[in-house]
């Protein structure tokens, strides 16, 4: 063995020139630096005990992506020897790389994520859409990276879901997007416990659509402040009806500037500790409410630019999406200009998504399907992601990623462990996007859709089938997505390997869906949170009580003008206790005066109807296209407490019915809350 005056142990280790009887004075070595390296702050963090030793994160200013170290310094003598070396080596290049660094602990990126809500892969002008304007949501693409191809579901509540867990969401317990099939099962771990647990600061602003009860509310899903609405497919987008952290609120103006500002305050507050910021967008959803300012800009501007059938663009619905989608262009440039203005930029990542594809026929690049699809558009939309100094400006993504995929990304980026205990559908990204050098392996993703009526009246899921280069569509033909990205072509018979390989993948995915599918039989749950809400969507009419709307997610109930009929909601209530009650309702004066009775498991509380509350309907008045039938216009429903009732621990049929109707009707009901 030939030793050379001034070689470091890590260099004798490289030429394999160590000897046994110094592997005992490395470990001292190793030892030594490690104590060094923590009080430099190089090694801040013990992250966790495995197996094989320590899992450290090591903090390095000028390393580009953080690393993991596992090493086990007291326990090194009995690995094997190759392992052991390796270790060592690793560690002490690592250690000397860095002790010549400057030792000031990076703070942890903060995360702000935009997701809009039926905003297409069209609707962005960096996606050469000349028919609207998107400074601010491009210059992400600008000084960061574009995806050219990432998917999420058909619909809102999915692909929330899939976003939150990094898992496809039939397997999540969301069925749907009303009536509570929306929600995520409580056993489910999401990004923002996940980063929660690692000590982020965490907020969401806006539509929740996961869960309106605790334990699905976002406060218990590792939210620490909450604005919003829980629901999907709100009715009024001015001064409506929100809640913040489980109260009911009266937002302040157009509802996406509201959730902008609170975001912003969000930031404000802590902008000193790392934090974590959800900005759910429900615009621009219908009902197609936009300022006037806004709609102002495009209302006669000259479009350029159509759907692959133009026939089918409805002018002022198009229109009205076009200037929702310029407002959040500008809300955007608020955050961002936040950010700058509190020096966090450098250390922010920022995400634009969607949530589906375009709710309208307007231009979407050509392809196929829009929202409620599973054809390629109506679940590819626009990702861009930004990180200063980490991700290279101008960076483009071929390779095809989803939702699914963000928590692991983050979770990665942030520097964070995962805490779930399922398996995650995604995969981090990060290698994509800090340009690692390595082989990226193709991939099938998922697009389902639950009980869509197919073959004749025969109701059965539906799935999709993506990867590099082809899609398999739910009926089994094959398109190659390079060469015909408007699925025209059919080149299942030319390529059958391809077919079968990608059929026989998706009959495993609803194999494994097996169980999760079935109908929704969850309760909706009373009293983990202080405050329940019962809303109407929730909620079952019985007799000639009717819904408000067709879309039920901000329906009240009326016409309840008959004692034989009633209201009932299938309700769990997890602890016995005395919980006031509270029905948020409308009535004019000529009807006052009916007695109601609620009652669970025998036990009846009665009350009467005595305050007038006489709203007009609203909501029309600000539709750009009020008239076509599928929106729930609200009112401005007033709470009345009816008393207080015990309720006993268990499932059972919450109801109200009127024991007394002097009037024409008993009330209009929007929502019961019941507080412990
Ligand atoms: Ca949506």
């Amino acid at each position: 063995m030939e030793l050379v005056e001034g070689q470091t142990p890590a260099e004798r280790l490289k030429r394999g020139s160590l000897a046994h009887e110094e592997t005992l004075e490395t470990c001292q070595h190793i030892a030594e630096a490690l104590e060094a390296a923590y009080a430099q702050g190089i090694i801040h963090r013990e992250l966790s005990q495995t197996p094989g030793g320590f899992l450290f994160e090591v903090n390095a200013r000028r390393v580009q992506e953080r690393k993991f170290m596992r090493i086990s310094p007291h326990h090194t003598m009995s690995m094997p020897g190759a392992t052991r070396r390796f270790t060592f080596l690793a560690l002490l290049l690592f250690l000397s790389q860095l002790s010549t660094l400057p030792a000031v602990a990076t703070p942890r990126p903060n995360v702000v994520i935009f997701l809009a809500d039926d905003q297409g892969w069209g609707d962005l002008s960096v996606h050469g859409n000349k028919n609207l304007s998107t400074p601010n949501i491009d210059s992400l693409a600008r000084d960061g990276a574009l995806f050219d191809r990432f998917f999420v579901c058909r619909v809102c509540a999915p692909t929330r879901a899939e976003f939150l867990t990094g898992r496809y969401y039939p397997r999540t317990g969301v069925r749907g997007v009303s009536t509570g099939q929306e929600r995520l099962n409580v056993d489910e771990i999401t990004i923002a416990q996940t980063f929660k647990k690692a000590g982020y600061r965490t907020g969401a602003f806006g539509k929740w659509h996961n869960g309106s009860q605790g334990p699905y509310h976002p406060n218990a899903r590792g939210f620490d402040e909450y604005y919003g609405f829980t629901s999907g497919h709100w009715g009024n987008y001015f001064d409506p009806m929100l809640e913040h952290n489980g109260k009911i609120v009266r937002g302040k103006g157009y509802i996406t500037d509201d959730l902008t500002e609170r975001a912003m305050t969000f930031i404000d507050e802590n902008k000193d500790e790392p934090f974590f910021c959800y900005l759910p967008y429900n615009t621009p959803h219908s009902p197609m409410q936009v300022p006037d300012e806004f709609f102002d800009r495009v209302a006669h501007r000259p479009l350029e630019m159509h759907n692959r059938d133009p026939q089918r663009e409805n002018m002022p619905h198009l229109r009205a999406a076009l200037a929702m989608c310029e407002n959040i262009d500008w809300n955007v440039g608020r955050v961002l200009k936040k950010l700058d203005d509190l020096e966090l930029t450098d250390n922010t990542i920022v995400i634009y998504f969607s949530d589906n594809g375009p709710n309208g026929w307007r231009w979407n690049g050509g392809m196929k399907g829009r929202k409620g699809s599973i054809d390629e558009g109506g679940v590819r939309v626009p990702f861009l992601i930004r990180w200063p100094g980490k991700i290279k400006p101008g960076l483009r993504v071929e390779q095809i990623a989803g939702a699914v995929d963000l928590l692991p990304t983050l979770a990665e980026f942030a520097g964070i462990p995962l805490i779930g205990k399922k398996p995650i559908d995604g995969r981090s990204l990060q290698p994509l996007l800090l340009g690692q050098a390595r082989e990226w392996e193709d991939r099938n993703m998922f697009h389902f859709a639950g009980g869509r009526t197919t073959r004749g009246n025969k109701k059965e899921p539906l799935v999709s089938v993506r990867n590099q280069r082809f899609r398999l569509d739910a009926f089994g033909n094959l398109f190659d997505m390079v060469t015909d990205p408007g699925q025209d072509r059919n080149v299942a018979a030319r390529h059958p390997r391809v077919a079968k390989s990608m059929s026989a993948a998706a009959r495993q995915f609803l194999a494994e869906l097996e169980g999760s599918l079935g109908p929704d039989d969850r309760p909706f749950p009373i009293g983990f949170s202080k405050s329940t809400p019962l809303p109407a969507r929730d909620g079952k009419a019985h007799g000639d009580v009717e819904r408000s709307g067709r879309a039920p997610n901000c329906s009240f109930f009326r016409n309840w003008t008959r004692k034989d009929d009633k209201i009932t909601w299938d309700v769990e209530v997890t602890e016995t206790a005395a919980y006031q009650v509270v029905i948020y309702y409308a009535c004019p004066q000529a009807d006052l005066g009916s007695t109601i009775e609620l009652s669970f498991k025998g036990v009846t509380l009665e009350g009467k109807v005595t305050q007038a509350n006489d709203p007009p309907l609203r909501g029309a008045e600000n539709d750009r296209t009020p008239d076509r039938g599928g929106e729930s216009y609200v009112k401005t429903f007033k709470p009345m407490t009816l008393g207080t009732i015990r309720l006993e621990a268990g499932r059972g049929e919450l109801a109200i019915r009127a024991t007394d109707i002097p009037g024409s009707q008993v009330m209009e009901v929007r929502l019961l809350m019941l507080n412990r």
